[in-house]
């Protein structure tokens, strides 16, 4: 059981008791796990108060106080706390000995929060509120304290026994069991607490800090994966020595710790030097991991170092904050990333996350500020708005500050709050203290919630040459949101001109909207500008600004900025796809092709092609019509591509044969992400579509070196797309080589999901039966169910509701299994309001349905709630 009632922002109240230090002694066994917990407690105020511990799923064996057992009528205990009242330490003085007994379940632990089994070995996930799964604590963010852990468990299961911090003693213990004893200096709210115990293969290494410390590092993985942990190491070393130049930021501990498990919720976990991943962003070879793979592991690596300083040395005040942490922190992953690869490709594929499903969260019922204001179930905020519009919202503070002062902020902001449990105005203090700008309208972006909706329009007058732009912006009126104010919004764009000789030249500008409706003068300009809006994404914000096609594909063109340059491309295939949705008879422009035949031909980046060649997707676009028939999308997504196929196909062929030499050649990530892409079109085509079964054959055939799962899977994905005849052989051989390798056989149950045929949903129910199926595991669970719902729009879709029932069927299993996986998974069905009104209909059934469940989790009550509401 859990709290059921929500909780609210306006309520927080600093803790009425601070922990100095915990010693906690853990004894580990599959069914009884003992938690021997030592605190040593002070009173925080003056006032009597009741010390109020949080508690679930745990069995209290005994309390002891100031070294005196109490007795069952001292203190009172429910399915959530275990209450010390006042009168038990009126007459205490300064600090308190508690000590806490209880016993846990690991091995029935399959909500994956506190203390449970993955695979052979124990771990932990704290965060948000997982402590108070494994002992009584107050478990709360700025409860912070120095914890000693003790971990004791038997020898030969469990060789390597884990915790935070430094290791202090071992030793062996008698009936084969040993321990080891660690101790974390700096004081942390127990989310950031972990323990790992198990039989690992490791992965060892050395940073020497630019002070001079050297620091081991030790990446921990299943026996007989070692060699997939170098990839994880390298991007480890990477992201360390990029905080101390871009921050000057050094690791404080003696070890840093990695540990990769099977079973788990979300990417990965920050604890304080043992950091706990999803197997996934850990493992890599070339055999069996993709380019995306490799990108999305160093992505992970260093957006887990990185909390070490945003996120751990300074941590929330409470939970409402976490984008204090994870925005800032997603922010400066994305930064990294941008620096080790294409910055421009980067930026892109943010942007890309962030329209199709933040803006869809933003339009949907669980819309909330990146700091929302009421919470049920915490996990229920870890979202792409809280972490991916955070990150929007500190990219515009560095683009309206710029770079040195946004590092003086940094600076600034560890300065005061070093080792402190702080709040989200705490930071933009900082980073105004440090700038000398006022951010106090820009605070606005952390209490209102909702895409905001920017119009935009363009008077030049030949007489005075002046140009005029005016912009206004609405953030979405809502009932919980009536009155909206202007946002502060850091607006770049580029005026593109021609020059004196007639060649088209650019010039970037930086405006501050601040205003509901604000107007632009351009001085002295020659002649009626194009302008580039939003150069590098630099708001998180939905445009209107009717540009006709000959301005588009002029930005296309010429633009200096790249995100400018494919926008410009996607606003162009967008209007397509919407007139295709409308209008059968719509006759897609020849100058569309000639466009795609010139990027095939130009001699740019690969990555960057590919990109400008990817449609937008369907939830991107779903999001942009209203009331879209969702059978009807997916029809003029496909139209639009078959157009584009059949109009470039030589290009697109040349292109496609040009990369495989190329790509073979050396590890080409950008020439095989073009490649893949022609791919996608070419077998569109009944001439070429033999070419995705070639390029599976070849990846396969041995003759390659290092054979390529990026080529295999792209290679799958296409003939899934169109069913084709080779396909059943495919997987059925590619189910044969790759039974074993688990992350493997979660890309293969993914793309059986992602067929597209009518008899999908015979299919997907033959995969839940497979031997290897589980709902249990998360990343198993999330291949088939979730890739089932987010990549085969057009059967998930199904106007039958046929698609909508079996997620809900799913979803009704997991809410006893595993309710954050359930809850994550529901988010296409909440999401209704963007479909046509027969769909609202079928899909609302199923909430309702589900909303019916008896032991209905909060979890999911809160997104039914509102999605019902
Ligand atoms: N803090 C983790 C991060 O790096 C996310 C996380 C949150 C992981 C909750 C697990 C979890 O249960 O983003």
């Amino acid at each position: 059981m859990t709290d059921s009632s929500p909780r609210f922002l306006s309520d927080y109240s600093p803790s009425d008791f601070n922990i100095s230090h915990v010693n906690l002694t853990v004894t580990l066994d599959d069914k009884n796990t003992q938690v021997v917990s030592e605190l040593l407690v002070t009173k925080a105020n003056e006032s009597l108060c009741d010390l109020v511990l949080n508690g679930e799923h745990v069995k209290l064996i005994s309390i002891t106080l100031e070294n005196q057992a109490l007795s069952a009528q001292q203190y009172e205990i429910n399915d959530t706390h275990l209450t010390l009242p006042s009168s038990l330490f009126s007459k205490t003085q300064g600090e308190f000995k508690v000590v806490i007994v209880t016993e846990v379940n690991p091995e029935e632990n399959t909500a994956l929060e506190g203390l449970f089994k993955s695979g052979e070995a124990f771990c932990t996930q704290c965060e948000a509120e997982g402590f108070r799964r494994i002992t009584y604590y107050l478990d709360r963010p700025d409860v912070m304290a120095t914890f000693t852990t003790k971990v004791i468990a038997n020898k030969v299961n469990y060789p390597y026994l884990l915790a935070n911090g430094n290791k202090i003693d071992s030793g062996d213990l008698a009936e084969g069991m040993h321990f080891v004893t660690w101790y974390d200096p700096f004081p942390k709210p127990c989310y950031l607490f972990a323990l790992v115990a198990g039989n690992f293969d490791l992965l060892t290494d050395s940073f020497t800090t630019s002070s001079g410390r050297e620091v081991n590092l030790e990446i921990f993985v299943d026996q007989g994966n070692l060699h997939k942990a170098e990839h994880a190491m390298t991007s480890l070393k990477k992201s360390m020595a990029w905080d101390e130049q871009v921050y000057g930021l050094e690791y404080d501990l003696d070890i840093y710790m990695i540990v990769a498990v099977d079973f788990f919720n979300m990417g990965a976990m920050e604890n304080k030097g043992l950091n706990v991943f999803n197997s996934k962003y850990v493992l890599a070879d070339s055999d069996c991991a993709t380019d995306s793979d490799y990108f999305n592991i160093e992505a992970v690596i260093a957006h887990e170092y990185f909390h070490n300083w945003t996120g751990n040395r300074v941590t929330c005040r409470d939970w409402f904050q976490l984008s204090l942490k994870e925005g800032l922190t997603v922010f400066r992953d994305q930064q990294f990333s941008a620096d080790m690869h294409s910055s421009a490709v980067t930026r892109i594929q943010n942007v890309r996350l962030l329209r199709a499903q933040q803006f869809a969260e933003d339009a949907g019922p669980m819309a909330h500020p990146i700091r929302p204001t009421k919470v049920l179930e915490m996990n229920n905020f870890y979202t792409l708005t809280v972490y991916e519009k955070g990150a929007e919202v500190i990219r515009m503070l560095h683009t309206l500050i710029g770079a040195e002062n946004f590092r003086k902020g940094m600076d600034l902001y560890f300065k005061r709050y070093d080792g402190m449990a702080v709040t989200c105005d705490d930071f933009i203090d900082a980073m105004s203290s440090a700038s000398a700008k006022d951010l106090s309208q820009f605070k606005l972006w952390y209490s209102q919630f909702g895409t905001p909706q920017i119009n935009v329009s363009e008077v030049y007058d030949t007489l005075t040459k002046t140009y005029q732009l005016t912009l206004s912006q609405q953030s979405p009126v809502t009932k919980s949101q009536l009155d909206p104010k202007a946002l502060h919004i850091p607006i770049k764009l580029e005026l593109l001109l021609p020059d004196s000789e007639g060649k088209m030249a650019s010039k970037s500008h930086m405006l501050e909207l601040t205003e509901q409706e604000q107007t632009f003068t351009f001085n002295d300009v020659t002649t009626k500008p194009i302008t580039a809006l939003l150069a590098d994404f630099s708001a998180p914000v939905k445009l209107t600004f009717e540009q006709d096609e000959q301005s588009l594909y002029t930005i296309i063109n010429h633009a200096q900025n790249s995100f400018c340059r494919w926008d410009a491309g996607q606003q162009l295939l967008i209007s397509y796809i919407k007139r295709l949705t409308i209008d059968n008879d719509f006759v897609l422009p020849q100058a569309l092709i000639n466009s795609i035949d010139t990027l095939l031909t130009s001699k740019n980046e690969h990555a960057f092609i590919a990109e400008q060649l990817q449609l937008p997707s369907f939830d991107e676009v779903a999001g942009l019509i209203d009331k879209v028939s969702p059978q009807r999308l997916v029809e003029a997504i496909k139209k639009l591509s078959i157009f584009i196929a059949k109009g470039a196909q030589e290009n697109l062929l040349r292109t496609y044969q040009y990369c495989q030499e190329q790509g073979r050649l050396g590890n080409n990530v950008g020439t095989r992400s073009l490649k893949n892409i022609c791919l996608q079109y070419l077998s569109l085509l009944t001439t070429s579509q033999s070419l995705a079964q070639k390029q599976y054959d070849l990846a396969n055939n041995g003759l390659v070196q290092n054979e390529n799962m990026t080529d295999s899977l792209a290679a799958l994905t296409c003939a899934a797309k169109i069913n084709a005849e080779s396909l059943t052989n495919q997987l059925s051989h590619f189910e044969n080589k790759w039974q074993d390798t688990t992350l493997v056989m979660d890309k293969w149950f993914a793309i059986n999901a992602s067929v597209e045929t009518e008899t999908i949903f015979e299919h997907l129910d033959q995969l839940m039966e497979h031997p290897l199926f589980t709902l249990k595991n998360p990343n198993r669970a999330r291949s088939l169910i979730g890739a089932f719902a987010m990549n085969n729009p057009k059967y998930f879709h199904c106007p039958t509701g046929r698609g909508y029932e079996f997620l809900a069927a799913q979803i009704a299993k997991l809410n006893t299994i595993n309710p954050q996986v359930a809850s994550r998974l529901i988010t296409p069905l909440i999401q209704f309001k963007s479909f046509e009104a027969s769909h609202q209909i079928l899909m609302k059934e199923q909430l309702v349905k589900l909303h019916n469940l008896p032991e209905l989790s909060n979890d999911l009550k809160e997104k039914l709630d509102a999605a019902l509401a």
